[in-house]
């Protein structure tokens, strides 16, 4: 190269000035159209979209994670084209309030989603919150949603395009991939029917699959995990895309925090066949996606709401409750296509990633009509780049169903994390679904007769837990051993209580005094004593 540039430069001494003039004027039309080009990129076909893939109750039953038990090739291919998360972390362990923390970057306490939407439980977030899609809409970034919404009111969650269980059946919007894929396949037809002047307006288009979620207790004909729906055999019905895998009880591999049963095996099983519905899924997704020609434009996410519904996972702030699958595949970031990040992320970073891809600002305003609300999440976009040095998420939960109150906050940072149970001397309820799994009713029964469980604690210690419990994560990844009474962790524990309790005074937490004093936020000081021995 260098010595192809000495040549150049000696040429352009011989031949003269006319000539250098010449190529000057050449370079300078050359980087005219440069600009130019750019300029259109940026403005017509080649402005940014966004797909946002959540799967319902989805853990780490995939290669992409390790699992080589199961079959998932469409989200290996999508790993191979994005960043693979490590360190992911829903806020909140349960449906409705881990969606509206993905949907508006909020914590539950914060945006008031504090239980489930549906039916009696009937949790909403407060009228005020500006939450991702209507702040796109306002940005004019067209916005559809395909699946399980789950979030209420309506007003605050408002999209241009709408599928969902508020307009038909959650199994044929969340669980019938062909029918996604037609959806999907319109969306982006109508988007580019609202195309002009050969420009493309911006969309996002957010798409919330129902599996792998139980449906024992909804819909128990189609088994555990609805790993029958759509299969083909009598009286399932057929979804044309679907070919199910199934998966032998022997095959499948059991985490630590699910007990070693032919009961619970069974069940992992069926939730295996489920994956591979939601990885199709996936794959046709895609698809359509890569045949509209948005491919090269749309940021894509992958994430699920909370951990896989077996005990100790769904509804708890442990790591099987909140740990997430998180992909994210950037067009305009392949440098580190391929690769893991061990960088510490939250579903509360879904809104101002998405909100920095648009280039769209988070608005100043007020929720209690005390200080402005501020996004305690981050944009993700420079992880896709270069691994970043993050190290701490937390978690907020208060209830499931509207009966399960047992409010919880935590903090990870680093190896260690801090459970706060504010609620620590009412048994820790269970929901359900859960309640009527095939694991959860074979615990009882071994536990009632007392046969070994095969399970990594007792029921009595699922029930009870400690105030504050802290775990040193790489020396106990079970989170089995609470080091909070140890004087070695004291210095460790004062600073993750600090970090938390600020953390909960920064998103306006009302549960900030809790559980031995009151919030009075109106006086000074704020927190006011109970004396009730706790
Ligand atoms: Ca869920």
């Amino acid at each position: 190269m260098r010595g192809k540039r000495v040549d150049a430069e000696r040429k352009r001494e011989t031949r003269g000035e006319d000539r250098e003039k010449a190529g000057m004027k050449a370079c300078v039309t050359l980087v005219t159209l440069l600009v130019t080009l750019l300029v259109l990129c940026a403005g017509g076909e080649g402005a940014r979209h966004a797909l946002l893939i959540i799967a319902d109750d989805a853990g780490f039953e995939t290669e992409v994670y390790n699992n080589t038990a199961v079959r998932t090739p469409h989200l290996r291919a999508l790993a191979r084209r994005g960043v693979v998360f490590r360190n992911a972390f829903t806020s909140v362990s349960s449906c409705s309030p881990s969606r509206s923390t993905i949907l508006t970057g909020l914590p539950q306490h914060q945006n008031g989603m504090y239980g489930l939407h549906q039916g009696v439980h009937h949790f909403n977030s407060f009228d005020g919150v500006q939450s991702l899609p209507l702040l796109l809409q306002h940005a004019n970034v067209r916005t559809g949603i395909i699946g399980k919404k789950h979030v209420g009111p309506s007003a605050v969650y408002p999209f241009d395009f709408a599928y969902t269980e508020e307009n038909g059946s959650v199994l044929q919007v969340g669980r019938n991939i062909t029918r996604i894929k037609l959806l999907v396949r319109k969306f982006l037809q109508e988007q580019r029917e609202e195309s002009s002047g050969g420009e493309t307006p911006p969309f996002f288009l957010y798409v919330a699959f129902h599996d792998p979620h139980r449906c024992g207790h909804s819909q128990p004909q189609y088994g555990p995990f609805c790993e029958k729906f759509g299969n083909g055999e009598s009286g399932m019905g057929r979804i044309p895309d679907w070919h199910p895998e199934r998966y032998t009880p022997e095959q499948v591999k059991v985490p630590y925090f699910v007990p070693d049963t032919p009961a619970a095996r069974a069940d992992l099983a069926a939730l295996y066949t489920t994956v591979s519905r939601l990885d199709q899924g996936i794959g046709l997704v895609l698809q359509e996606l890569r045949d509209a020609g948005f491919e090269n434009d749309t940021l894509v996410m992958y994430s699920s709401d909370n951990g896989i519904p077996f005990p100790n996972g769904r509804t708890n702030l442990y790591d099987a409750g909140v740990a997430e699958p998180m992909i994210i595949s950037s067009p305009e970031h392949r440098e580190r296509w391929g690769q893991t990040s061990d960088a510490y992320v939250s579903l509360l970073d879904v809104t101002p990633t998405l909100l920095d891809w648009f280039s769209v600002p988070y608005p100043p305003y007020s929720l209690s009509g005390g200080s402005p609300v501020h996004l305690t999440g981050r944009s993700l976009l420079p992880a896709l780049s270069s691994e970043p040095m993050w190290d701490t998420t937390y978690g907020s939960q208060s209830l499931h169903e509207a009966t399960m109150y047992y409010p919880m906050r935590s903090v990870r940072r680093g190896r260690f994390v801090l459970l706060h149970n504010l609620n620590y001397r009412s048994p820790f309820p269970i929901d359900q679904d859960l309640y009527v799994s095939p694991t959860f009713q074979d615990l009882l029964q071994r536990t009632r007769a007392g046969t070994p469980t095969r399970w990594f604690k007792t029921l009595r210690q699922y029930y009870y837990r400690e105030r504050w419990e802290l775990f040193d994560t790489h020396l106990d990844p079970a989170e089995q051993n609470n080091l909070a009474s140890d004087p070695q962790h004291e210095a460790i524990l004062e600073l993750l209580k600090d970090q938390l309790v600020k953390w909960q005074w920064e998103t306006e937490d009302p549960w900030v005094c809790a559980p031995d004093a009151v919030l009075e936020d109106k006086m000074e000081p704020k927190c006011r004593p109970l004396y009730n021995e706790l």
